[in-house]
């Protein structure tokens, strides 16, 4: 049955209805920033080779940052990188850069620093196009975009898609070698590239998941706006609750897997255990742009000591975080004790667990999720014997592919589901907004469906003398959704402004069994949350799936950018610009979980709470922040909400009545997966 025959079920603009349109930061580019796009552009085309924008290579043999320290506010972070460099003491290009190992990490750091510290755009330039053909170029990629992402003169930049300024990490290797063959043969190509692995694995049900590209991307762009590295005081920007984004950016993930596992009939997400083995393994079939393919681990692997990282070291971190849980107390390193008791425990909790420079004791409560993931990586040649490169789990671009990804953070999960636990239930006068009564609401037919998309791979190829560049793309799945929309009726006794929280989960386990909330109540997946004017009397409040807060609209080209950009400097075209633009977030088109083809039931919970309660500055109630709060916080902003994550299930509900308020309503939705889309 073709999904263009079904038809919205309703009409959606009536008369007095509560519109919530967005107060908005966008606004036409003028020059200065269509030249700045137009540069970030430039440097990060080709990256893997040496700049063949003659302009900006001659900008950079030129340059001499020493002769310009005074355009730096920490000219000793130059000096340091311009003595490193001398001495060959930097990575050099074409060598695998790993976050995860620290000499690589630390001499990133510094190239950040240098980018970072630039006090205006024309140093800023100027030393990007020194650094483009002298440091290694996965080092650039990382320093350069998270810069980009954290300057306020950069605000409103538009970054390639991660998938496009390095293919390698996004497709199998046997794409790679077709678009090669491709480029030799002169022919444009389209290769149809499958998830990894067979039928015969009954994980690769759900491999249009983890290996999504735009999952992808968007677990690569958190990291690099949420960096674990990240020292507030030294670049004078705090990331505002980034310890408990971590927790509900990585628990609303694992929520998503469960409930993408359910739809394809497999069983719930395990968690890891060190002690046990890693139920399943994986084979990535990715390689590298140089040094090779990305290691595979069989099923029912164990974890092995490493060099320097000891399973039991693992064992003995999460016993002493599972300590302070359990006493409500973490102890800093000057040994005072810090509560745990309260709404700011968890982003403690987060700190502690990635582990990030915020952690109040690294050395005593490690860095569990961190060393996890190169445990992960290093499993199948832990004593670095046969020179594998590292795996999948220590790049955040292909960590989402391993199913070890899941369960592992479902492991984490349950540390922070721990914490939780011992935090006093919500109260029915906690819950309760007076005088506001959902009446009903309704909702459109959920249909999800794949669709089929092309990544670019222009800058997965080397340049060739004498044969140009054709296009070459790989196919691949996609999950999407019909557009729906949500019809909110609600009644209210006086004029009010409303945070409105939007929730779904299964309604039923693998065994089919009905899930009472009290248990379900850590599978909910957030759909979206905005605000609404309620007037005194009847309100109905619409909103379109396309408006979430939680998802961000799909990336657009860097062919389709440039040539934008090229319009709009030549002026025969006008750039939008967003100032609060983001690049973080999943895309717009799986905000649903696939479901299936006979449908699968999920309770849709509609949560009011009093937005005077929740807001935290003075920006009108409907400001925008780019989207994707939910996952991502606000980049500029405190993060808009003075409720903790998750409200209200983020609780223990021992009693089922505090929850039967007239501002919280739940009915059945059920999603229908269409296998055939025309
Ligand atoms: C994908 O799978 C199809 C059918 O199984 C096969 O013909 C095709 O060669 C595969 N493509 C790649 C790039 O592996
Ligand atoms: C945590 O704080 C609440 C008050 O917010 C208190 O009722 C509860 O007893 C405290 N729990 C512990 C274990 O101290
Ligand atoms: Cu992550």
């Amino acid at each position: 049955m073709s999904v263009k025959m079904i038809r919205s079920s309703f009409i959606l603009l009536s008369l007095g209805a509560v519109l919530c349109v967005a107060a908005a930061t966008v606004a036409p580019a003028d020059h200065d920033f269509l030249v700045k796009q137009n540069e970030i552009l430039k440097l990060l085309n080709k990256v893997h080779e040496l700049n063949f924008h003659k302009d900006q290579a001659k900008i950079g043999q030129e340059y001499d940052p020493l002769a310009h320290l005074d355009h730096f506010k920490n000219p000793r972070v130059v000096q340091e990188f311009v003595k490193e460099y001398k001495n060959g003491r930097m990575l050099p290009r074409g060598e695998i850069f790993n976050l995860f190992e620290e000499e690589h990490r630390r001499e990133m750091i510094n190239i950040f620093e240098v980018l970072f510290f630039a006090k205006d755009w024309d140093t800023f330039h100027h030393v990007a196009c020194y650094l483009r053909d002298r440091v290694n170029e996965g080092q650039f990629i990382y320093a350069l975009t998270v810069a980009v992402l954290h300057k306020p003169e950069t605000r409103g930049i538009r970054l390639p898609p991660a998938y496009e300024t390095y293919p390698h990490l996004f497709v199998t290797a046997k794409v790679i070698n077709e678009a090669y063959a491709a480029k030799m043969r002169q022919e444009p190509a389209i290769i149809r590239m499958n998830f990894t692995g067979t039928s015969r694995n009954p994980e690769q049900r759900v491999a249009y998941f983890g290996e999504d590209v735009g999952m992808n991307a968007h677990h690569s762009v958190w990291h690099k706006d949420h960096p674990f590295w990240w020292k507030d005081a030294v670049y004078g920007a705090d990331i505002d609750r980034k310890g408990e984004l971590f927790w509900y950016m990585h628990h609303q993930l694992t929520a998503r897997f469960n409930a993408e596992r359910l739809s394809n009939w497999l069983t719930e997400v395990q968690p890891l255990q060190w002690n046990k083995p890693i139920v399943d393994g994986f084979a990535p079939q990715t390689t590298y742009r140089k040094g090779g393919e990305f290691p595979a681990r069989p099923d029912n692997f164990r974890f092995q000591d490493l060099k320097n990282i000891r399973v039991a070291d693992l064992e003995a971190y999460e016993e002493r975080i599972r300590e302070a849980i359990s006493s409500g107390f973490v102890k800093t390193v000057e040994g005072e004790l810090v509560s745990l008791n309260n709404t700011k425990g968890i982003d403690i909790l987060g700190a502690i667990i990635e582990a990030s420079v915020n952690s109040k004791n690294p050395n005593y409560y490690g860095s569990i999720h961190n060393l996890a993931h190169i445990m992960l990586s290093r499993v199948t040649d832990p004593q670095g014997k046969f020179g594998m490169p590292p795996g999948c789990m220590e790049n955040f671009e292909t960590a989402t592919r391993d199913p070890a990804f899941f369960r592992l953070h479902k492991y984490i999960d349950t540390l922070f589901k721990e914490h939780k636990q011992y935090l006093n239930p919500y109260t029915r006068e906690e819950l309760d907004v007076e005088g506001v009564d959902i009446k009903s609401v309704e909702v459109d037919d959920l249909v999800t469906y794949f669709e089929e998309f092309d990544v670019d791979l222009l800058n997965a190829l080397d340049d060739t003398e004498g044969l140009p560049d054709v296009e070459i793309k790989a196919r691949v799945q996609r999950l999407n959704h019909q557009p729906f929309a949500f019809k909110i009726h609600v009644d209210s006794a006086a004029e009010k402004t409303v945070t409105v929280r939007l929730f779904i989960v299964p309604k039923k386990d693998w065994y089919e069994r009905e899930i009472p909330i009290e248990e379900n109540r850590w599978n909910v997946i957030e759909l979206d949350k905005f605000t609404a004017k309620l007037t005194a009397g009847d309100n109905t409040i619409l909103r379109k799936s396309s408006e979430s807060s939680v998802s961000i609209p799909d990336h657009i080209s860097t062919r389709a950018l440039r040539k934008k950009v090229e319009a709009a400097l030549a002026g025969t075209e006008t750039l939008q610009v967003d100032k609060d633009l983001r690049h973080c977030g999943i895309p717009d088109r799986m905000l649903l979980p696939k479901g299936r083809e006979n449908g699968m039931k999920y309770t849709l919970y509609v949560v009011l709470s009093d937005w005077a309660e929740d807001k935290v500055n003075d920006l009108p109630h409907n400001y925008e922040y780019g989207g994707s709060l939910s996952y991502c916080g606000a980049a500029n902003n405190k993060y808009p909400d003075a409720k903790p994550m998750g409200f209200p299930f983020d609780r223990r509900i021992t009693d089922r009545k505090t929850f039967q308020v007239t501002n919280i309503f739940n009915r059945d939705v059920d999603i229908v997966f269409h296998p055939v889309h025309v």
